[in-house]
This record gives C-alpha cells, structure tokens and sequence, in this order.
C-alpha cells in the first residue's frame, strides 16, 4: 500500500506544471525551441552563426558551431526531413567559406559528426568525403611519444599542448560511424587502438570518472564535465554495437552511472544534467551538455534503464520550464533561472536535448504540407527574419538586394510534367524582380514580384515550368546581369502539379481514411452519390471503382491490410493518369 501510495504521489508530482504529457507537445517546443535559435543566431552579415544574442558578438567558434550544425540536424531528423532540410546546405556553405581544417583535432571530430549525420539525411556524398577528409587529418595525430608512462592518444591540438578526452573519445565515435558506412576495417581497427589507450590510461576503474586531458609533463587532469564522460558513452555505444562485445556495452552504463551519480543536479523535475552554474560554467562549458544527452540518449536507445530515462525527461522538461527565459533564451544551468542572454553554444545545448527527447518520444506528427516555406530552404546570403505581416512557416527571408544572394528549395515530384510554382512574398518598396531557375536551367529572366505596399502585405506570383520524377530543386536569385531589382521578402513557395493530387482511400475527400470512405464509395456504386475525386475512391488503384474499394478500405482499416497504392498514406499525383479527378481540396 505504502509502493502504491507513493507512485500516486510520483505520478501526480510528475503531471505537475511543466510535463509535457504527450509527442505533439514535445514536437512543438522542439520547434519552437530550433526555430527561435536559427532567428536568435542566424546572422545574414556574417553568413554564420553569431556566438551571443541578443548584441552584436561576431561569428561562433569553429566547434560551436557544429554543435548548432548538429542542432539543426537534430531537427531534420527528427521531422524525418519534412523540416528545415534546406538549411543543411546552408550551413555547410557558411564552414565551406571559412574553411574545414582547423588548429583542433577534437574541434575537426566534432564537425565530422555532423557532416557524417549531414550525409546520411540527404544522401549526398560530398558530406562524408568532408568527413574522411577530417577523419584522415585526427588520425594523422596519434602519437606514441607523449604523455606520461604510457605515451599514446591522439594529440588534442596542432601546438601539441595536451591530448584530451574530445580529441580522444568524439574519433572513436567517428571512425567507428565513418567503418559502419565505408567498410573500411582499418578505422573500427583505429577506433579500436584510440578506445583501449584511452581506457587503459585515463579511466578511474572504480568511478569510470575520465580525465578531462594529460598534459606534456604527464599529469592528468580530471575536471568534472559531462561531455567527457559523455563521449566515452557514445564511444562505448558505438563499438558495441560495431562489434557486439558486451564488454563495451557494460562500459558505456559505468560512464552514464557516473554522470547519472556526480554529473547532475536535483530539480522539481528529478535529477538534470549539470556542469554548474551560469557562474561556475563559463566558455565551452556552456555546449557540454548537449553532447552528454546526446550519448546517454544513444545508450538508452541500444540498452535502457531506468536512471536514463528518467534523467533525460528530467532534464529537457527543466530546459523548457525552468531555464527558458519569455524570450526563448536558454540558461546554461538547466535548472534555471532563465537568462537575459544567451550564448550560441548554450542554446544549441538546449535545442538538441529537446529535438533528441522529441525524436524519442515517437515520429513527428506534422503531415503533409504543401507549403516550401523560403525559411527553411537553401539560403544564400539572404537573413532569416519573422518581423513583419502574417507569414507563414516560423519567417520568411529578406534583406535580399544583392547578386549572389538565392533561396534553393527542392521539391520531389511524383510524376514530371507541368507544375504550376507560386511565390508568396512580400514588396514593401515596391516591385522587385528574380531570376527563376530549374534544376539549374533558367525558366524565367526577370520574374516580376509586384510591390505589396507594405512589408506586411503578402502577395503571390505564379508561374508554369516543366519538372522532372523525382528531387527537383527551384532557385529564385538575384542577379543585376539578368534584371533584378529592388528589395524582396520570401515566405513560401507552393508547388502544384497540373495533374490532380490527391490522397488514394479518401473518397469523402475529407484528408483522411476511415469507415465513412469505404461506405461513400459503396454509396456511390449502389445510390448514384456523385464523387468528386474518383481517382481518390479507388483505392485499389486499378482504374475503375467497384466493390472491391470499398473491401480495400476495410481491410486497411480494420486488418491492418498492407497499404494502399500510392499516393498513400501522403499526398500526390497518381503514377499514371487513371479516373477522374476534378476537385479534391484536402492536399491544397
Ligand atoms: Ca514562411
Ligand atoms: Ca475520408
Ligand atoms: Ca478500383
């Protein structure tokens, strides 16, 4: 009775203000959380991330900024790439124009990680040669001369000052993922060395406490960060599953048992992830704990307990409710106060822990959307902005001016054919002009975008072009030499197929599948109801409605029947021209 009455009172404790309760609420501040940080730090002039908002601080460092660059993966990923997909080129534009190749090999792993995360959501291979390439530079680094008695590890700089758990740990986890994807056994075998040394040397074999790093002279250091034990989490994880030796796995829990036991602090919610406070955590301090969830996230995800369970909602609902400010700023002390101010590194902390706890709590529940918001698509020298009028989406771009400046939105066509493009914007200086081109072919010279007069009137502009089956991209680019002119703000861009779209099973043209389809199409065939998307009726997909359309249905619904012929479950044009299709609103 006493077990009983105390989990009542847990339950109730825990339901308490400040629980997200269900997926869509954790989705939403997930959102909510990215969106505000690509506003806050997304800065037009530098072409990069600033490091402080708000003010006016410069460019983020090399490694912060792949925290942010993993933050924002983190929301692709988690929205199954139906979000914020565009801005991965974006990004790695703006390192592309800084350079790759820095003067700290744990800085280097740290964007590895994400070029490889980066590789593996688009599938484009210019991501991992990015990352191989870094890979190649880190491994270059282990050296057998240096430090203390037993000489190894993988220095952490190039002036060779001190080897350190991040230049140590994060290219374990790296060649681990690079082996996984190329098959290349001489990186799980470097893995592997860099791990063992690692172990062997720089552990605590009663706590699992790692050293932060050693130093030329042989002393070790062992400050009490997050990161570090979270890293020997996620290189542990990595190589169990590589290689499925439990002893790797047994590794991993004795890291997270320390960081769950000495890393960590209580709050209204249970125990949170903790480096200190605002005060006590200062420089790269404040990006620590986004790397820890990370890992402990990733062991819980291969090996669940409890402990990490109860750490990682803890810390994400104390994220949202005690360290967020009514701005949407993030504290470095995940228990809060909220701060006036916020650091790049500090908030991408904050915005991964609550992408990752999204993505795990279940699939995004956005559905198909229609809309190409400018927002998220591959910008080029143009800012982020959410100011001004009615937009749709988290913005819209602006301060657009200038040759070289685009937005690239890719968009997949079921089918090629004639698709109709609509730009929503807005010309609060009047007219302004772009130049539209198609899977890099121009289609249109000088596209004129008619003034709105107003930044906060929003107009749209049409015109046709000719898409492939398939990925597509459209980009709108100022160009002088073709014409442009004049300020312009993007919101969106819909793309239409001249060919009807529609959702197959959905005869009652209503967006959905259910009971009430299967009875229209029945009503139909039996009692003359005229349909308005025959083509959406005829849910077997074979180019006439009978009875069986309505048996398909039911099987769906009620026998978890395999699912029906495309387009299904999303949107889209049929594959090849079938019954007719007049109006269906439900995919506009
Ligand atoms: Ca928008
Ligand atoms: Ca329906
Ligand atoms: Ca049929």
């Amino acid at each position: 009775m006493k077990t009983a009455a105390l989990s009542i009172a847990v339950t109730i404790l825990l339901s308490g203000p400040g629980v997200a309760q269900d997926v869509e609420e954790f989705h939403r501040r997930a959102d909510e959380a990215l969106q505000g940080f690509l506003l806050d730090f997304w800065r037009q002039d530098l072409g990069y991330l600033e490091h402080e908002h708000p003010g006016a601080s410069g460019p983020t460092g090399y490694w912060t900024f792949a925290q942010g660059f993993d933050a924002l993966l983190d929301g692709v990923e988690r929205t199954d790439g139906k979000r914020y997909a565009g801005l991965i080129e974006t990004f790695h534009a703006a390192q592309d124009a800084r350079g790759w190749i820095v003067s700290h090999y744990d800085d280097e792993a740290w964007m590895a990680l994400a070029l490889i995360r980066a590789h593996d959501l688009t599938g484009e291979a210019k991501y991992l040669d990015r990352a191989v390439t870094l890979y190649a530079d880190i491994e270059s680094a282990w050296n057998e001369t240096c430090c203390g008695s037993r000489p190894g590890g993988i220095w952490w700089d190039k002036a060779h000052t001190q080897k350190a758990t991040a230049s140590n740990a994060a290219p374990v986890i790296l060649a681990a993922r690079l082996h996984e994807r190329t098959g290349n056994a001489s990186q799980l075998e470097f893995a592997r060395k860099v791990y063992d040394h690692w172990m062997e040397d720089m552990v605590n074999p009663s706590t699992f406490q790692v050293t932060d790093h050693i130093e030329p002279d042989g002393t070790k250091v062992f400050w009490r960060f997050s990161y570090n034990e979270g890293l020997m989490v996620g290189a542990s994880v990595e190589l169990y599953l590589a290689t499925g030796e439990e002893a790797y796995l047994q590794n991993a829990h004795r890291f997270a048992s320390f960081i769950a036991g000495s890393e960590t602090k209580s709050s209204r919610f249970g125990s949170v992830l903790h480096d200190g406070t605002a005060s006590q955590c200062g420089g790269d301090c404040h990006a620590f704990k986004g790397p820890a969830y990370r890992y402990l996230l990733l062991l819980q995800e291969t090996s669940p307990r409890s402990t990490y369970a109860g750490l990682l909602s803890a810390s994400t609902n104390a994220i949202w409710s005690l360290a967020r400010s009514e701005d949407g700023l993030f504290g470095v002390d995940w228990t809060g106060p909220p701060p006036a101010s916020s650091t790049e590194p500090q908030a991408a902390a904050a915005v991964m822990a609550l992408n990752l706890n999204a993505r795990f709590r279940g699939p995004f529940p956005g559905g198909f959307d229609p809309l190409l918001e400018a927002e998220e698509a591959a910008i080029r020298g143009v800012g982020l902005e959410a100011t001004h009028g009615a937009f749709t989406g988290w913005g819209y771009v602006a301060g657009w001016n200038e040759s070289g400046q685009s937005v690239t939105f890719a968009f997949v066509a079921d089918a090629a054919g004639t698709h109709d493009l609509t730009f929503r914007h807005a010309g609060g200086a009047g007219g302004a002009s772009r130049r539209i081109s198609v899977n890099g072919s121009v289609v249109a010279a000088n596209l004129a975008f008619p003034g709105t007069g107003s930044w906060e009137s929003y107009a749209e502009v049409s015109l046709a072009a000719d898409l492939r089956a398939g990925r597509n991209t459209i980009e709108v680019a100022f160009s002088a030499a073709a014409g442009s002119a004049n300020w312009l703000n993007l919101d969106h861009l819909r793309v239409r197929s001249r060919r009807p779209i529609f959702l197959r099973g959905d005869a009652n043209a209503d967006g959905g599948m259910d009971l009430s389809d299967a009875i229209t199409v029945l009503l139909h065939l039996f009692g003359g109801r005229p349909l308005e998307c025959i083509a959406a009726a005829d849910a077997d997909g074979g180019g006439s409605l009978a009875i069986t359309d309505a048996v398909v249905i039911l099987d769906r619904i009620f026998r978890d029947a395999p699912a029906l012929p495309p387009p299904y479950p999303e949107c889209g044009a049929a594959p090849s021209p079938g019954p007719g299709c007049e109006a269906y609103a439900p995919c506009w």
